[in-house]
């Protein structure tokens, strides 16, 4: 392939994922990664924080509505929550979707993502401005540290790779720091990496043991497409102190008083099947 394709190797996989590319219309090294922004031929923009593709305009719905609407439709009442990365604000913008949301955190370690998503994504910036999103910029693990106990009652950690920066993120004492942020029906949901690959597959075991050791009494991980990632197939995993995480409100993910074009209740209800490979790992 020339210099018109976008191509991110996954090496531990002998993969390799292209799209045909009109330029590269933006690219920087900010103090904590290198940024790129594509112009695609078919899938809008794209941005790539260290060669590992973020989010492409046509198919990040996908992912940011699983990160946002199941958890939120888990709680009973969410009033209070928190994104650790999300600096794309796409998250951001599903969570504050729901009229309950008062108050919303996005803590992000990168300032620069979020400006580079408020120029080449503004749709998923759309609610930035709204009185209930607040921006925090800096160390998610020290901040969430420094959050009143009990304060929220959902965390969403929307992370890159667990390598860098977000390495942190996917360990127990991370998980128990948000267990004491979190109310006592909390609940947390973590981008947990592809259900398909060798090395994701103990990220996601791994996930569910930390999970557990650091308190949550359950834990499920949804599968979800993600054609942009990895193998195309993504998860995120759940962890809550009491909520079974079978028993979402069924009847207000159906009545939902907004637009949304993955998520449904039948999609919750068929997410929460657990294909007999992934409970083999799992
Ligand atoms: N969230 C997950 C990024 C991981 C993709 N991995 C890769 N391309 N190797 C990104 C943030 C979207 N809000």
């Amino acid at each position: 392939l020339d210099d018109n394709w976008f191509t991110e190797i996954y090496p531990e996989e002998s993969i390799a994922f292209s799209l045909r590319i009109k330029g590269r219309v933006h690219a920087e090294q900010s103090p904590y990664q290198s940024i790129s922004i594509y112009e695609t031929e078919t899938f809008g923009y794209l941005m790539a924080i260290d060669g590992c593709v973020m989010l492409s305009t046509r198919d990040n719905f996908l992912y940011h509505e699983m990160m946002a609407h199941p958890v939120l439709f888990t709680h009973r009442n969410p009033r209070r929550v928190a994104i650790i990365g999300g600096g794309d604000c796409g998250t951001l913008r599903e969570v504050l979707r729901h009229d309950g949301v008062e108050e919303v955190w996005q803590a992000e370690i990168d300032q620069r993502v979020t400006e580079l998503s408020e120029q080449w994504f503004p749709e998923l910036c759309e609610a930035n401005e709204d009185p209930r999103a607040n921006f925090f910029f800096g160390d998610g693990i020290k901040w969430i540290q420094d959050t009143d106990p009990g304060y929220f009652d959902v965390i969403i950690i929307d992370s890159t790779d667990p390598v860098g920066p977000a390495e942190g993120l996917f360990t127990k004492d991370f998980y128990r720091d948000c267990y004491m942020a979190l109310g006592e029906n909390g609940l947390m949901v973590q981008q947990t990496e592809s259900p398909l690959m060798e090395r994701p597959k103990s990220i996601i075991r791994k996930a569910h043991e930390d999970m557990k050791a650091a308190g949550y009494h359950h834990s499920k991980t949804l599968v979800f497409p993600q054609p942009v990632y990895p193998t195309g197939w993504w998860s995120c995993t759940i962890a809550g102190k009491v909520t079974p995480l079978e028993h979402f409100r069924e009847a207000d993910a159906g009545a939902r008083p907004f637009p949304t074009r993955y998520y449904s209740a039948d999609v919750h209800r068929g997410a929460l099947a657990t294909p007999p490979f992934l409970q083999d790992i799992i």
